[in-house]
């Protein structure tokens, strides 16, 4: 066994003392300002985000993030006795070390809420950035979902809200009262017209509030939409270690990420905006067409991998890129089916993009697990890939290869079921139960998983949709190796 020395945890005063390769902070963290409250202080935010607001605050010191964790107190505590600071591993041919200071404070909103709020009622906060995943939003197709718990409770009692939308509220309506501009709201989660959505879901609530509110905030706070794209594997003990040894220090939540990072961000902000253009990101007027693009091909073949591969037994992206027929699918999947079917933003060429996303995926240095990306199936499916088979349909394309992935997922819920697994999913309960009815038989499961109408309204009135994916199910056979393999051959 390696003898494990006692280290010193990462800290402010620590920096100095770090060998000279790992990068770090150019200011001085004592000196910046918290000028962003960010909702959702996970992972990606830390290794996205939070990294271009690193790359501004020498220059900008007033933007300084204030990370807020809805729920959970675990990255407060890792981070706030190590100064907010965090270790980012980027990696890539060489890949190399750096250490974050953008967090400048860090709050659990369900033990701080009121610090929260204060935070949020600020003048000098300008801007709320969220990643709060797809359920986060508490959407039905494209409203709020007005019988979701959490929305329930925020509505009976707006001032201590426990949702996203609560917070989000709860700030502006203080802001409201004392006069104070509002902030811009800027969703950095994976869904198509991030912003918009939010903006409909926030109005939505409000205007049950109070009609005049609701006015306010229609015509004074902005809601960019924005497409966030780098690949981001969880934390895993290979890390931790790495860290570790390369520190001389003892950093409670390192994170990783590939080194390639996008962020496209629509210009539309209603109180100041950090000056995004100089660190990388892209601001443009109109990101649908990137959205979609990112959305449809990188997450709709990442999906496409996790459940097909998980079928298969594989554990990560990069392993199942080394599977012919799983490889060879993907592409097809992404070349065939899904670029020709949808609209691209201009100037982007579909060729070079699926060719970047290939390599992405093929990237040897990192392990991305598909048990991790097969989370969230019931909120992620409708996004990446039901509605490219919407839009398929609408054209008289071929839909029988984009219905395999789908039909994977639903063998794949099975299987959990069987197994007495729980799915990390919003919609564990009710996906378990039709799992376990299930006898491995199309005309027996699929209508079980079509009755889902959260997932799949409005397509599971298309009958060319609900034969495909019969087809599809069939064809997966008892979904073992064997015989994904052999569907994987005939798409
Ligand atoms: C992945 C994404 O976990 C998942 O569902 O598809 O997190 C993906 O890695 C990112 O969107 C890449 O930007």
């Amino acid at each position: 066994m390696v003898e494990q020395h006692h280290l010193p945890r990462l800290s402010a005063r620590a920096l100095e003392h770090l060998p000279a390769a790992i990068q770090r902070p150019n200011y001085d963290i004592g000196a910046v300002r918290i000028g962003i409250v960010h909702i959702g202080a996970g992972a990606f935010h830390r290794a996205h985000q939070a990294v271009y607001v690193d790359d501004l605050l020498a220059d900008h010191p007033d933007w300084a993030i204030c990370g807020v964790s809805l729920r959970s107190h675990d990255v407060r505590d890792a981070l706030q006795p190590q100064d907010g600071l965090y270790t980012l591993a980027l990696l890539g041919e060489r890949s190399r070390l750096r250490v974050i200071g953008a967090i400048r404070e860090l709050l659990c909103a369900a033990d701080e809420p009121h610090a929260v709020l204060a935070r949020l009622a600020d003048p000098a906060v300008r801007l709320v950035t969220l990643t709060v995943t797809e359920k986060g939003y508490c959407l039905v197709g494209e409203d709020l979902d007005l019988a979701h718990p959490d929305i329930v409770q925020d509505l009976a009692s707006p001032s201590s809200p426990r949702s996203a939308i609560g917070y989000v509220v709860a700030g502006l309506h203080a802001r409201w009262r004392a006069g104070t501009a509002p902030y811009t709201v800027l969703s950095c989660d994976n869904l198509a017209g991030n912003g918009h959505k939010l903006r409909h879901a926030v109005l939505q609530f409000v205007e049950l509030q109070d009609t005049a509110f609701a006015a306010w905030i229609d015509a004074n706070v902005a809601f960019p939409c924005s497409m966030v794209d780098s690949i981001t594997p969880a934390t895993d003990d290979a890390l931790r270690e790495r860290v570790r040894t390369a520190l001389g220090c003892e950093d409670a939540w390192p994170i990783q990420r590939e080194e390639y990072t996008q962020w496209v961000v629509e210009d539309r902000f209603c109180n100041d905006r950090p000056p995004f253009e100089d660190v990388g990101v892209t601001l443009s007027t109109d990101i649908a067409g990137y959205d979609r693009a990112k959305l449809r091909l990188l997450n709709g073949a990442h999906s496409s991998l996790a459940y097909l591969g998980s079928l298969m037994d594989i554990d990560s992206v990069a392993d199942a890129m080394r599977e012919p027929l799983l490889a060879g699918f993907v592409e097809r999947l992404m070349r065939e089916h899904i670029a020709p079917a949808i609209m691209l933003p201009e100037g982007l060429n579909a060729i070079g993009y699926i060719d970047a996303i290939l390599g992405r995926f093929r990237n040897p240095s990192i392990r991305h697990r598909l048990s991790q990306i097969a989370w969230d199936g019931s909120q992620k499916l409708p996004v990446r890939l039901l509605s490219t088979i919407g839009e398929s349909l609408v054209q008289g394309r071929s839909i029988d290869a984009l219905c395999l992935p789908i039909a994977a997922w639903m063998h794949f819920v099975r299987r959990q079921a069987s197994r007495d697994v729980a799915l990390v999913d919003p919609m564990n309960e009710a996906l378990i139960a039709v799992g376990k009815t299930c006898t491995g038989q199309a005309s027996h499961d699929v209508p079980r998983f079509l009755s889902l109408d959260a997932v799949f309204m409005p397509l599971s009135h298309d009958e060319r949709f609900v034969a495909a994916l019969h087809r599809a199910y069939d064809r997966l056979g008892d979904a073992g190796r064997g015989a994904v393999e052999h569907a994987l051959s005939a798409c």
